[in-house]
């Protein structure tokens, strides 16, 4: 077997996750099975103890499940991972194995709708408080800190948004305070950003987007720095269930294989969209890392190897322009999530972001005018005829 450390990264991704087969298989197998055989009533004792690695049950741990989260924490240079049924498993045992009643919380305003409904609506019902600030600028965050508070979670880039938060500065701000610095990663995947290198404690995915990439599962996982980490998650995790199932690790291990090439294809393109964009008169605003007018352009440069396939934007014509051109794409699809192949074209205020308050919308900057697009990889011509075409009937 190969020792991948020293690879580039797109060899990790096809390398990775050191899985060894005895049959000598070239992609790891499917262990489709809920329970393992034990040698012995010794040997299954011993397994249940601790005192002896292998596995027992699929909900604490199956070796498909494992290969992914072994090739995802070595991609994102973490202690290790935890893969879990999707991304809303991962959010919300995150909070689960990391704090508790009478914590308090800090989050960036603009994250995804459910991983804040599940904090303000259901973990405040166990005694956990929290904030929501612009994170983009840091005394939002500084001011927010109590003497309870335990977790500063951030989204870069956000969803809705695109607003960048500066990692390596939050990571310093978590430090002083004694915070654990949570980052869903999810908008950039390993390929663009790396927040553990930057300081973070607990980095997250939506695997449903970029990680697997073929809008045709869902999935989330979570790499910790630490094992501590590592061991509270895990534990939590298995108590409350949300575990990635082996046929669904499978999917992700292959589409896995293609996120460089498939970002770096996309990426070209999404700059070029975001110019179309920026050029057309039915646009007021067109929020993409990689456009200079973008308020975080410099530091999306710092800490992110690309700016991405995200952009949202904002039509002169607010909500009734933005129906209309929804309305009227063909060959770009009119669906929530992001991150796949193919282009998506979604509005985040009636859909998204639909259960986040109306107040904390207009707070976070999630207008009933923005558009959110996801480019994918189709030829670039085409995405912008499309969106052309759409925006001319406005
Ligand atoms: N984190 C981020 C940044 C997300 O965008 C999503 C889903 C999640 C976590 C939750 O992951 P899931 O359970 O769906 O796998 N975002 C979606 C979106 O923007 N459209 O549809 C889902």
């Amino acid at each position: 077997m190969t020792d991948t450390k020293n690879l580039g990264f797109n060899s990790k991704l096809i390398h990775g996750g050191g899985h060894h087969d005895e049959y000598g298989a070239a992609t790891v197998p499917i262990y489709q099975t809920s329970t393992f055989r034990f040698d012995s009533a010794e040997d299954g004792a011993a397994c249940f103890a601790g005192e002896k690695d292998g596995y027992v049950y699929t909900r604490i741990g199956n070796p498909t499940v494992s290969a992914l989260e072994r090739q995802v924490a070595e991609l994102e240079h973490g202690y290790g991972a935890v893969a879990f049924a999707s991304g809303m498993g991962a959010v919300s045992t995150v909070y689960m194995a990391y704090l508790n009643a009478g914590d308090h919380m800090i989050s960036s305003d603009a994250v995804y709708g459910a991983s804040r409904t599940m904090m303000e609506g259901h973990m405040s019902r166990f005694g956990v408080q929290s904030t929501y600030v612009k994170t983009e600028k840091l005394e939002n965050i500084k001011a927010a800190i109590r003497p309870n508070t335990k977790m500063l979670y951030i989204e870069t880039p956000a969803n809705p948004t695109m607003g960048i938060t500066d990692i390596e500065a939050c990571a310093k701000i978590a430090k002083e305070h004694n915070l654990l610095l949570v980052v869903d990663n999810t908008f950039c995947s390993p390929y663009l950003q790396n927040p553990l290198d930057l300081g973070a404690d607990v980095v997250l995915h939506s695997v449903t987007k970029f990680i697997n990439g073929h809008a045709d599962i869902v999935g989330g996982i979570v790499i910790t720095k630490t094992q501590e980490l590592y061991k509270q998650l895990h534990v939590m995790m298995l108590n409350l269930g949300g575990n990635m199932d082996p046929h669904q690790a499978y999917m992700v291990i292959r589409g896995l294989k293609t996120l460089g090439i498939r970002i770096d294809r996309a990426q070209e393109s999404a700059m070029k969209v975001a110019e179309f964009l920026e050029s057309h008169p039915q646009v007021a605003s067109v929020a993409y890392p990689g456009l200079k007018s973008h308020p975080q352009y410099e530091l999306a440069k710092k800490q992110m190897r690309g700016p991405g396939t995200m952009i949202s934007f904002e039509l002169k014509g607010g909500l009734e322009a933005g129906r209309k051109l929804m309305n009227n794409v063909k060959m770009c699809i009119l669906a929530v999530s992001l991150g796949g192949v193919e282009t998506l074209i979604q509005h985040p205020a009636s859909m998204t972001h639909s259960k986040v308050s109306a107040t904390a919308k207009a707070a976070a900057g999630i207008t009933d005018g923005l558009v959110r697009f996801s480019v994918g990889i189709e030829n670039v011509e085409d995405i912008i005829a499309d969106l052309k075409q759409a925006l001319d009937k406005i």
